[in-house]
C-alpha cells in the first residue's frame, strides 16, 4: 500500500476531510485476521472483548475487513439468474406499532422519513421524495448470522444522496443513525455512508419492497451481516458520538453483544 494513498474524498457538505488509509489501519497488529469474523456466531469473540464499537475486536475486525477490501471496494453483484426464487423473511416481519400499520392501510402515502441531526437543512422525506433521488439497482446476496442467505435485487436512494438532499453534513459528524418502527437502531460510520451500495431500498426484486421485508424503506449495507440490514425505517439522524443510543455501544445489536462491525 503506497503512503501517500488516501480514502476517497466525498462532499458531504461543510468541511470534507482527507482521511489517510495508513492512519486508519494503523492500529492493526498482524493478529488482526485471527479475529477476522464472518457472520457466523462461531466467530464472535468472547463477551470480554466484546465492546461495540469501541471494542479492540471490532477495531480490529473492521480494520482487516477495510484492509483486505480496499482493493475492492464494492460488495459482489450477481446476475438477474442468481435470485432466489423464495427470499426469506426474518425476525420482524409485521410491526404490530399502530401508527405503522395505519401508515400501511394508507399505502405508505403520509410515511415520512424525518432527517436530523448534524445536517444542514433537517427536512422530512416522503417516499416520493426518496423515489425522485438518484437510485441505485444492485443485486446482492443478504448473509444473515443465523445461518442462512440469498441474493436479491435492490433498488434505493444511496445514503449519500439522501444526506445531500439534506443540505449535507455539517462539522463533526461521524455516524449516521437509523431507527426503526419495532424500535431497533444502527449506528454506521461515514465510510460506510458514503459507500456507493449502502442504499435506503424501496424496491425488492422490481417490486415494491414487501412488508415482511421491512416495507416501506430499509437499509441495505451490503458488506455487514443480515442484521444490519435495518427494516421498517422510521428516521435517521447525524451524531457525532454514540454515546447516547441504547447502551452506548453502537447499535442495537451490539448492546445485545454482537460485533458492532458485522464484516460479512
Ligand atoms: N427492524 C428490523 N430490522 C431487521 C430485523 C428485525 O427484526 N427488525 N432483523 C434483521 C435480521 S437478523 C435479518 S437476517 C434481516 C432479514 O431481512 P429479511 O426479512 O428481508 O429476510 O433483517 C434485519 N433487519
Ligand atoms: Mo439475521
Amino acid at each position: 500500500m503506497s503512503k501517500t494513498k488516501t480514502m476517497p474524498t466525498l462532499d458531504l457538505g461543510a468541511r470534507p476531510r482527507r482521511v489517510s488509509r495508513r492512519a486508519l489501519l494503523s492500529s492493526v497488529p498482524a493478529l488482526g485476521g485471527l479475529l477476522l469474523t464472518g457472520c457466523s456466531r462461531d466467530t464472535f469473540v468472547p463477551p470480554m472483548v466484546r465492546g461495540g464499537l469501541i471494542g479492540i475486536a471490532d477495531v480490529l475486525t473492521m480494520s482487516t475487513n477495510r484492509l483486505l477490501l480496499s482493493g475492492q471496494p464494492l460488495a459482489r453483484e450477481y446476475q438477474p439468474s442468481d435470485i432466489a426464487p423464495d427470499f426469506p423473511t426474518w425476525g420482524q416481519t409485521n410491526p404490530r406499532d399502530e401508527k405503522y400499520q395505519r401508515l400501511l392501510r394508507a399505502g405508505f402515502a403520509d410515511w415520512r422519513l424525518p432527517v436530523s441531526g448534524l445536517v444542514e437543512r433537517p427536512l422530512s422525506l416522503s417516499l416520493d421524495d426518496i423515489k425522485r433521488l438518484p437510485s441505485r439497482t444492485q443485486i446482492t446476496a443478504h448473509v444473515c448470522e443465523q445461518g442462512w442467505s440469498a441474493i436479491a435485487q435492490w433498488t434505493g436512494a444511496p445514503l449519500l444522496q439522501v444526506l445531500n438532499a439534506a443540505g449535507g453534513v455539517t462539522s463533526g459528524a461521524r455516524y449516521v443513525v437509523l431507527d426503526t418502527v419495532d424500535g431497533w437502531y444502527e449506528g454506521i460510520d461515514m465510510f460506510e455512508v458514503v459507500h456507493p451500495q449502502t442504499i435506503l431500498a424501496y424496491r425488492m426484486n422490481g417490486d415494491d419492497l414487501p412488508i415482511g421485508n421491512g416495507a416501506p424503506l430499509r437499509l441495505r449495507l451490503e458488506r455487514q451481516c443480515g442484521y444490519k440490514n435495518l427494516k421498517f425505517l422510521k428516521s435517521i439522524q447525524v451524531v457525532d458520538s454514540m454515546a447516547d443510543f441504547g447502551k452506548g455501544t453502537g447499535g442495537i445489536n451490539s448492546d445485545w453483544g454482537f460485533h458492532w462491525y458485522a464484516g460479512v
